[in-house]
Protein backbone atom coordinates (compact mmCIF):
# COMPACT_ATOMS: atom_id res chain seq x y z
CA UNK A 1 0.00 0.00 0.00
CA UNK A 2 1.25 3.16 -0.48
CA UNK A 3 2.32 6.02 2.11
CA UNK A 4 -1.01 8.01 3.51
CA UNK A 5 -1.29 11.55 2.43
CA UNK A 6 -1.67 13.94 5.54
CA UNK A 7 -4.27 16.16 5.61
CA UNK A 8 -5.43 18.45 8.27
CA UNK A 9 -8.37 20.59 8.71
CA UNK A 10 -9.42 22.90 11.70
CA UNK A 11 -12.39 24.08 12.71
CA UNK A 12 -14.01 20.17 11.46
CA UNK A 13 -16.76 19.80 12.81
CA UNK A 14 -18.27 23.30 11.44
CA UNK A 15 -20.30 23.93 8.76
CA UNK A 16 -17.48 24.04 6.21
CA UNK A 17 -15.47 21.43 7.60
CA UNK A 18 -18.21 19.45 7.85
CA UNK A 19 -18.37 19.62 4.00
CA UNK A 20 -14.62 19.30 3.27
CA UNK A 21 -13.86 16.26 5.26
CA UNK A 22 -16.47 14.51 3.25
CA UNK A 23 -15.00 15.70 -0.34
CA UNK A 24 -11.64 15.08 0.48
CA UNK A 25 -11.87 11.44 1.82
CA UNK A 26 -14.08 10.73 -0.99
CA UNK A 27 -10.89 11.33 -3.17
CA UNK A 28 -12.08 14.76 -4.66
CA UNK A 29 -8.58 16.22 -3.85
CA UNK A 30 -6.21 13.94 -4.56
CA UNK A 31 -7.94 11.53 -7.04
CA UNK A 32 -9.89 8.31 -6.42
CA UNK A 33 -8.77 5.76 -3.88
CA UNK A 34 -5.68 7.81 -2.94
CA UNK A 35 -4.54 6.74 0.55
CA UNK A 36 -5.08 9.86 3.02
CA UNK A 37 -5.47 10.60 6.53
CA UNK A 38 -7.51 13.43 8.12
CA UNK A 39 -6.05 15.11 11.17
CA UNK A 40 -9.14 16.95 12.21
CA UNK A 41 -8.76 19.71 14.77
CA UNK A 42 -12.00 21.66 17.05
CA UNK A 43 -11.71 23.62 20.32
CA UNK A 44 -12.64 21.42 23.29
CA UNK A 45 -16.66 22.11 23.49
CA UNK A 46 -16.71 21.10 19.72
CA UNK A 47 -14.77 17.74 20.41
CA UNK A 48 -18.12 15.69 21.05
CA UNK A 49 -19.51 16.96 17.48
CA UNK A 50 -16.49 16.47 16.07
CA UNK A 51 -16.46 12.90 16.98
CA UNK A 52 -19.77 12.67 15.65
CA UNK A 53 -18.00 13.55 12.12
CA UNK A 54 -15.23 10.90 12.24
CA UNK A 55 -18.13 8.54 13.29
CA UNK A 56 -19.94 9.35 9.62
CA UNK A 57 -16.58 9.35 8.06
CA UNK A 58 -16.01 5.66 9.25
CA UNK A 59 -19.58 4.93 8.20
CA UNK A 60 -18.83 6.29 4.49
CA UNK A 61 -16.46 3.15 4.02
CA UNK A 62 -14.40 5.19 1.50
CA UNK A 63 -11.88 3.57 -0.56
CA UNK A 64 -9.54 6.63 0.05
CA UNK A 65 -9.74 6.72 3.97
CA UNK A 66 -7.19 4.97 5.86
CA UNK A 67 -6.94 7.15 8.91
CA UNK A 68 -9.14 10.02 10.90
CA UNK A 69 -7.41 11.64 13.93
CA UNK A 70 -9.44 14.28 16.03
CA UNK A 71 -8.04 16.65 18.42
CA UNK A 72 -7.83 19.42 20.05
CA UNK A 73 -3.92 19.49 20.43
CA UNK A 74 -2.60 21.66 17.30
CA UNK A 75 0.32 19.54 18.46
CA UNK A 76 -1.35 16.24 17.04
CA UNK A 77 -2.89 17.90 14.31
CA UNK A 78 -0.52 19.22 12.21
CA UNK A 79 2.00 16.64 12.99
CA UNK A 80 3.69 15.42 9.03
CA UNK A 81 0.31 17.54 7.82
CA UNK A 82 1.31 18.08 4.16
CA UNK A 83 -2.06 19.63 2.84
CA UNK A 84 -3.91 22.47 6.05
CA UNK A 85 -7.05 23.79 5.81
CA UNK A 86 -7.28 26.90 8.17
CA UNK A 87 -10.98 26.40 8.77
CA UNK A 88 -11.57 27.54 11.93
CA UNK A 89 -12.01 30.98 13.42
CA UNK A 90 -13.85 33.07 15.89
CA UNK A 91 -16.89 33.89 14.67
CA UNK A 92 -18.03 37.47 14.86
CA UNK A 93 -20.85 37.54 17.50
CA UNK A 94 -23.52 40.33 18.56
CA UNK A 95 -22.18 43.68 19.45
CA UNK A 96 -18.39 42.84 18.29
CA UNK A 97 -16.80 45.07 16.27
CA UNK A 98 -14.75 44.21 13.66
CA UNK A 99 -11.42 45.15 15.54
CA UNK A 100 -12.85 42.60 18.42
CA UNK A 101 -12.43 39.83 15.39
CA UNK A 102 -9.44 40.60 14.29
CA UNK A 103 -7.54 40.49 17.72
CA UNK A 104 -9.41 36.68 18.73
CA UNK A 105 -8.26 35.55 15.49
CA UNK A 106 -4.84 37.03 15.46
CA UNK A 107 -4.07 34.94 18.43
CA UNK A 108 -5.46 31.86 17.00
CA UNK A 109 -3.70 32.05 13.42
CA UNK A 110 -0.62 33.12 15.42
CA UNK A 111 -0.90 30.35 17.30
CA UNK A 112 -1.26 27.88 14.52
CA UNK A 113 1.50 29.46 12.84
CA UNK A 114 3.81 28.45 15.10
CA UNK A 115 2.36 24.68 15.79
CA UNK A 116 2.44 24.13 11.58
CA UNK A 117 6.10 25.83 11.70
CA UNK A 118 7.31 22.95 14.40
CA UNK A 119 5.33 20.17 13.62
CA UNK A 120 3.84 20.07 9.57
CA UNK A 121 5.75 19.00 6.91
CA UNK A 122 8.30 21.76 5.63
CA UNK A 123 6.45 21.98 2.08
CA UNK A 124 3.07 21.72 3.56
CA UNK A 125 1.11 23.81 1.95
CA UNK A 126 -1.45 25.79 4.32
CA UNK A 127 -4.78 27.43 2.96
CA UNK A 128 -6.42 29.77 5.32
CA UNK A 129 -10.57 29.75 4.99
CA UNK A 130 -11.41 31.50 8.43
CA UNK A 131 -11.97 35.09 8.38
CA UNK A 132 -10.45 37.80 8.33
CA UNK A 133 -8.53 35.65 6.16
CA UNK A 134 -5.93 37.49 4.27
CA UNK A 135 -4.57 38.83 7.26
CA UNK A 136 -4.72 35.30 9.27
CA UNK A 137 -2.36 33.85 6.49
CA UNK A 138 -0.24 36.62 6.68
CA UNK A 139 -0.27 35.89 10.51
CA UNK A 140 0.49 32.28 10.13
CA UNK A 141 2.93 32.74 8.07
CA UNK A 142 4.94 35.09 9.95
CA UNK A 143 4.91 32.79 13.37
CA UNK A 144 6.05 30.24 11.44
CA UNK A 145 9.99 31.16 10.15
CA UNK A 146 11.00 28.21 8.88
CA UNK A 147 8.35 27.63 6.50
CA UNK A 148 8.37 29.85 3.08
CA UNK A 149 5.65 32.54 3.02
CA UNK A 150 5.10 30.92 -0.35
CA UNK A 151 3.47 27.73 1.22
CA UNK A 152 0.82 29.93 2.60
CA UNK A 153 -2.36 31.50 1.06
CA UNK A 154 -6.13 32.52 1.98
CA UNK A 155 -8.82 31.89 -0.08
CA UNK A 156 -10.68 34.41 -3.14
CA UNK A 157 -12.07 31.24 -4.89
CA UNK A 158 -15.58 31.65 -4.09
CA UNK A 159 -15.38 34.44 -4.76
CA UNK A 160 -13.51 34.12 -8.24
CA UNK A 161 -16.43 30.79 -8.60
CA UNK A 162 -18.95 33.48 -7.46
CA UNK A 163 -17.68 35.47 -10.61
CA UNK A 164 -17.10 33.03 -13.40
CA UNK A 165 -21.15 31.71 -12.45
CA UNK A 166 -22.57 35.24 -12.88
CA UNK A 167 -20.81 36.09 -16.07
CA UNK A 168 -21.81 32.37 -17.35
CA UNK A 169 -25.35 32.82 -16.57
CA UNK A 170 -25.29 36.78 -18.31
CA UNK A 171 -24.07 35.33 -21.30
CA UNK A 172 -25.84 32.04 -21.36
CA UNK A 173 -22.78 30.06 -20.67
CA UNK A 174 -21.55 27.17 -19.02
CA UNK A 175 -19.06 28.23 -15.96
CA UNK A 176 -16.63 26.51 -17.11
CA UNK A 177 -16.02 28.02 -20.26
CA UNK A 178 -15.31 31.30 -18.12
CA UNK A 179 -11.59 31.93 -18.17
CA UNK A 180 -9.44 34.56 -17.10
CA UNK A 181 -11.33 35.88 -14.15
CA UNK A 182 -9.72 37.96 -11.15
CA UNK A 183 -10.66 38.77 -7.66
CA UNK A 184 -8.18 41.40 -6.66
CA UNK A 185 -7.36 42.41 -2.92
CA UNK A 186 -9.26 41.41 -0.15
CA UNK A 187 -11.73 39.24 0.82
CA UNK A 188 -14.24 41.66 2.06
CA UNK A 189 -16.43 44.00 0.70
CA UNK A 190 -13.97 45.41 -0.91
CA UNK A 191 -12.79 42.70 -2.75
CA UNK A 192 -12.43 43.76 -7.06
CA UNK A 193 -14.26 41.19 -8.99
CA UNK A 194 -12.99 42.33 -12.41
CA UNK A 195 -13.95 40.70 -15.78
CA UNK A 196 -11.98 42.89 -17.98
CA UNK A 197 -9.66 40.24 -18.97
CA UNK A 198 -11.84 37.23 -19.26
CA UNK A 199 -12.84 35.07 -21.98
CA UNK A 200 -16.12 33.53 -22.40
CA UNK A 201 -16.11 30.34 -24.86
CA UNK A 202 -12.76 31.90 -26.08
CA UNK A 203 -14.15 35.41 -26.71
CA UNK A 204 -13.60 38.84 -25.08
CA UNK A 205 -16.32 39.37 -21.69
CA UNK A 206 -16.38 43.32 -22.44
CA UNK A 207 -17.44 42.29 -25.92
CA UNK A 208 -20.75 40.20 -24.88
CA UNK A 209 -21.71 42.29 -21.28
CA UNK A 210 -21.84 46.13 -21.38
CA UNK A 211 -20.02 47.98 -18.72
CA UNK A 212 -22.15 49.68 -16.62
CA UNK A 213 -23.52 45.87 -15.78
CA UNK A 214 -19.42 44.73 -15.30
CA UNK A 215 -18.61 47.78 -13.16
CA UNK A 216 -22.10 47.87 -11.39
CA UNK A 217 -24.34 44.84 -10.66
CA UNK A 218 -21.93 42.34 -11.70
CA UNK A 219 -19.62 44.08 -9.03
CA UNK A 220 -22.19 44.56 -5.96
CA UNK A 221 -24.21 40.84 -7.25
CA UNK A 222 -20.38 39.29 -6.26
CA UNK A 223 -19.26 41.07 -3.27
CA UNK A 224 -22.76 41.14 -1.49
CA UNK A 225 -23.15 37.00 -2.18
CA UNK A 226 -22.40 35.85 0.56
CA UNK A 227 -25.18 38.05 2.56
CA UNK A 228 -27.26 37.07 -0.11
CA UNK A 229 -26.81 33.08 0.50
CA UNK A 230 -27.37 34.13 4.48
CA UNK A 231 -30.94 36.08 3.66
CA UNK A 232 -31.90 32.67 1.58
CA UNK A 233 -30.21 29.59 3.42
CA UNK A 234 -30.28 31.61 7.04
CA UNK A 235 -26.56 30.40 7.22
CA UNK A 236 -23.45 31.14 5.57
CA UNK A 237 -22.21 29.29 2.39
CA UNK A 238 -20.94 26.30 3.28
CA UNK A 239 -20.87 23.83 0.69
CA UNK A 240 -19.48 26.25 -2.08
CA UNK A 241 -17.37 26.80 0.43
CA UNK A 242 -15.50 23.61 1.14
CA UNK A 243 -16.04 23.23 -3.05
CA UNK A 244 -13.87 26.15 -3.69
CA UNK A 245 -10.81 25.15 -0.99
CA UNK A 246 -11.15 22.09 -2.83
CA UNK A 247 -10.47 23.47 -6.47
CA UNK A 248 -8.19 26.30 -4.52
CA UNK A 249 -5.65 23.17 -3.18
CA UNK A 250 -6.32 20.96 -6.10
CA UNK A 251 -4.74 23.84 -8.46
CA UNK A 252 -2.29 24.86 -6.39
CA UNK A 253 -0.64 21.46 -5.97
CA UNK A 254 -2.02 19.77 -9.66
CA UNK A 255 -1.85 23.06 -11.41
CA UNK A 256 -3.90 25.45 -13.84
CA UNK A 257 -5.81 24.55 -16.89
CA UNK A 258 -3.73 25.41 -20.35
CA UNK A 259 -3.88 29.27 -20.74
CA UNK A 260 -5.88 30.02 -17.53
CA UNK A 261 -5.34 31.04 -14.31
CA UNK A 262 -6.99 31.34 -11.23
CA UNK A 263 -7.74 34.06 -7.94
CA UNK A 264 -5.31 33.22 -4.92
CA UNK A 265 -4.67 35.56 -1.69
CA UNK A 266 -0.76 35.40 -2.08
CA UNK A 267 2.06 37.43 -0.34
CA UNK A 268 1.95 40.53 -2.86
CA UNK A 269 5.42 41.74 -4.24
CA UNK A 270 3.67 45.07 -5.43
CA UNK A 271 2.52 43.66 -8.72
CA UNK A 272 -0.05 45.90 -9.89
CA UNK A 273 0.39 48.78 -7.63
CA UNK A 274 -1.04 46.34 -4.11
CA UNK A 275 0.63 47.29 -1.07
CA UNK A 276 4.07 44.75 -0.85
CA UNK A 277 4.12 41.98 2.00
CA UNK A 278 -0.07 41.90 2.72
CA UNK A 279 -1.79 38.73 1.56
CA UNK A 280 -3.36 39.89 -1.71
CA UNK A 281 -5.50 38.08 -4.46
CA UNK A 282 -4.47 38.07 -7.85
CA UNK A 283 -4.38 36.30 -10.70
CA UNK A 284 -2.39 33.26 -10.65
CA UNK A 285 -1.33 30.41 -12.44
CA UNK A 286 -0.08 27.13 -10.79
CA UNK A 287 2.73 24.20 -12.61
CA UNK A 288 4.60 21.83 -10.07
CA UNK A 289 2.82 22.76 -6.89
CA UNK A 290 4.03 26.45 -7.17
CA UNK A 291 2.10 29.32 -7.89
CA UNK A 292 3.13 33.00 -9.99
CA UNK A 293 1.60 35.64 -10.32
CA UNK A 294 0.58 36.96 -14.14
CA UNK A 295 2.17 39.29 -15.22
CA UNK A 296 1.75 42.75 -17.97
CA UNK A 297 -2.30 43.23 -17.66
CA UNK A 298 -3.10 46.23 -18.84
CA UNK A 299 -5.28 48.12 -16.14
CA UNK A 300 -7.73 51.06 -16.68
CA UNK A 301 -8.03 53.89 -14.05
CA UNK A 302 -11.04 52.06 -12.80
CA UNK A 303 -9.16 48.77 -11.68
CA UNK A 304 -6.53 50.50 -10.53
CA UNK A 305 -8.91 52.76 -8.35
CA UNK A 306 -10.21 49.79 -6.77
CA UNK A 307 -7.39 47.77 -6.34
CA UNK A 308 -5.69 51.28 -4.13
CA UNK A 309 -8.93 50.61 -1.82
CA UNK A 310 -8.79 47.02 -1.16
CA UNK A 311 -4.91 47.01 -0.69
CA UNK A 312 -5.67 50.27 1.62
CA UNK A 313 -7.78 48.02 3.87
CA UNK A 314 -5.45 45.07 4.13
CA UNK A 315 -2.62 47.49 5.39
CA UNK A 316 -5.25 49.04 7.62
CA UNK A 317 -5.64 45.68 9.02
CA UNK A 318 -1.84 44.44 8.97
CA UNK A 319 -1.67 47.67 11.07
CA UNK A 320 -4.18 46.49 13.16
CA UNK A 321 -2.28 43.11 14.05
CA UNK A 322 0.57 44.75 14.53
CA UNK A 323 -0.30 46.77 17.46
CA UNK A 324 -2.21 43.36 19.32
CA UNK A 325 0.10 41.90 21.89
CA UNK A 326 -0.53 38.32 21.27
P1 LIG B 1 -18.67 27.47 11.79
O1 LIG B 1 -18.86 28.42 12.92
O2 LIG B 1 -19.79 26.59 11.34
O3 LIG B 1 -17.45 26.51 12.12
C1 LIG B 1 -16.23 26.97 12.63
C2 LIG B 1 -15.67 25.86 13.48
O4 LIG B 1 -14.37 26.27 13.88
C3 LIG B 1 -16.47 25.59 14.75
O5 LIG B 1 -16.79 24.22 14.81
C4 LIG B 1 -15.53 26.02 15.87
O6 LIG B 1 -15.66 25.19 17.01
C5 LIG B 1 -14.17 25.85 15.20
N1 LIG B 1 -13.09 26.66 15.78
C6 LIG B 1 -13.16 27.92 16.30
N2 LIG B 1 -11.97 28.30 16.75
C7 LIG B 1 -11.11 27.28 16.50
C8 LIG B 1 -9.75 27.07 16.75
N3 LIG B 1 -9.00 27.98 17.38
N4 LIG B 1 -9.19 25.90 16.37
C9 LIG B 1 -9.92 24.95 15.77
N5 LIG B 1 -11.25 25.10 15.51
C10 LIG B 1 -11.83 26.24 15.88
O7 LIG B 1 -18.11 28.35 10.58
P2 LIG B 1 -18.00 27.99 9.04
O8 LIG B 1 -19.26 28.34 8.35
O9 LIG B 1 -17.49 26.61 8.90
O10 LIG B 1 -16.90 29.06 8.57
C11 LIG B 1 -15.57 28.96 8.99
C12 LIG B 1 -14.80 30.22 8.61
O11 LIG B 1 -14.77 30.38 7.20
C13 LIG B 1 -15.41 31.51 9.15
O12 LIG B 1 -14.37 32.33 9.65
C14 LIG B 1 -16.02 32.13 7.91
O13 LIG B 1 -16.13 33.54 8.02
C15 LIG B 1 -15.02 31.72 6.87
N6 LIG B 1 -15.44 31.79 5.47
C16 LIG B 1 -14.51 32.16 4.56
C17 LIG B 1 -14.77 32.16 3.21
C18 LIG B 1 -13.71 32.54 2.24
O14 LIG B 1 -14.06 32.63 1.05
N7 LIG B 1 -12.46 32.80 2.62
C19 LIG B 1 -16.12 31.83 2.70
C20 LIG B 1 -16.91 31.02 3.64
C21 LIG B 1 -16.79 31.39 5.09
O15 LIG B 1 -17.63 32.49 5.35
Amino acid sequence: MSQSTQLAITGAAGQIGYQLAFRIASGQLLGYGQPLTLRLIEIAPAMKALRGVAMELADCAFESLREVITTERLEEGFRGAEYVFLVGAKPRGPGMERSDLLTENARIFSRQGQALNEQADDRAKVLVVGNPANTNALLAASNAPDMNPRNFSAMTRLDHNRACAQLAARTGHHARSVERMIIWGNHSATQYPDLSQALVDGRTATALVDEEWARGEFLTTVQQRGASVIQARGTSSAASAASAAIDHMRDWAHGTRDGDWVSMAVPSDGSYGAPEGVYFSYPVRCADGAWEIVQGLELDEFSRDKIRITGDELVAERSAASQLDL
